[in-house]
């Protein structure tokens, strides 16, 4: 059973396990993948078509899924390699350790964002930016310079206590757990984070950044934490809702995993 840890924690040997299955996916092409489909499922409250990845009921299946993809990856490389998530109500700056030359790197440089530590900077050689929204091929970053701090834990706990999973009309204008824990409403959680690092996490192709797995480990252990609290709420729209993936709608691009497939993580990962 994969047990998924709290970045923190990890060990030495850890990070750089982690580090270097990362950094073999990126070498034979199969990151980049997982870059360009992420990019696909970026859209609007008003395309004409359905919305599965983002601002809709379907974001944290969606990503539940494309996580376990890229820490199946992962183990193909490295069969003892996990996802660890970051709970950035704790490590909260741009001196916590996640940002260390022996782990995710540090902050972009003032004149450009470049990351110019660790081993993701460029000048490491080993983290071109291919699938890209402009000319920069270098990974960029702006710790906090995006104005909001990050989240508190009051402010987590504040939308863990919702008890609905989501309601019409079940986009960015939702009220319920799902649109605040994505970050459209209220306190904003997920969209804050992306904000408050910068560069490529602001944009579509934001899994360019390797913390975006670390983020979006904590935000599926936050799902985790609110089923456990609210254990007779459920993923909603329970049935047919046009544009919306229901309960037992599969979803793009898999086409064969539902949100009902997704509900229960526990034969496949627990949180440490
Ligand atoms: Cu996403
Ligand atoms: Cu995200």
């Amino acid at each position: 059973m994969a047990v998924r840890k709290n970045q923190a924690n990890l060990t030495a040997a850890e990070k750089r396990d982690f580090v270097n299955a990362v950094l073999e996916l990126k070498r034979n092409g199969r990151y980049d993948a997982f870059v360009t489909t992420h990019n696909a499922f970026i859209m609007s409250d008003t395309d004409t078509s359905e919305r599965v990845g983002h601002r809709s009921p379907s974001f944290l299946p969606w990503h539940r899924r494309f996580l376990l993809e890229f820490e199946q990856a992962l183990q193909s490389v490295n069969a003892d390699v996990t996802l660890p998530y970051w709970d950035w109500t704790v490590d909260r700056t741009a001196g916590s350790s996640i940002w260390g030359a022996d782990f995710l790197g540090g902050n972009g440089r003032s004149s450009d964002g470049q990351v110019t530590t660790g081993p993701f900077a460029a000048s490491a050689g080993k983290w071109a930016v291919s699938v890209r929204v402009d000319s920069r091929s270098y990974l960029r970053r702006a710790l906090g310079a995006g104005g909001r701090p990050l989240p508190t834990r009051a402010e987590v706990d504040s939308v863990l206590a919702m008890p609905v999973y989501d309601m019409a009309p079940w986009n960015s204008l939702s009220d319920g757990f799902r649109n605040h824990l994505e970050g459209w409403r209220g306190v904003n959680l997920h969209n804050r984070i992306h904000v408050w690092v910068g560069g490529q996490m602001t944009t579509g192709v934001s899994p360019n950044d390797p913390v975006f797995w670390l983020h979006h480990c904590f935000i599926d252990k936050l799902w985790a934490d609110w089923q456990r609290l609210h254990p007779t709420s459920t993923y909603l729209p329970a049935s047919g809702t046009p544009d919306v993936v229901y309960l037992r709608e599969t979803m793009k691009p898999w086409n064969d995993t539902t949100p009902a497939d997704m509900l229960d993580h526990t034969s496949r990962y627990t949180y440490a």
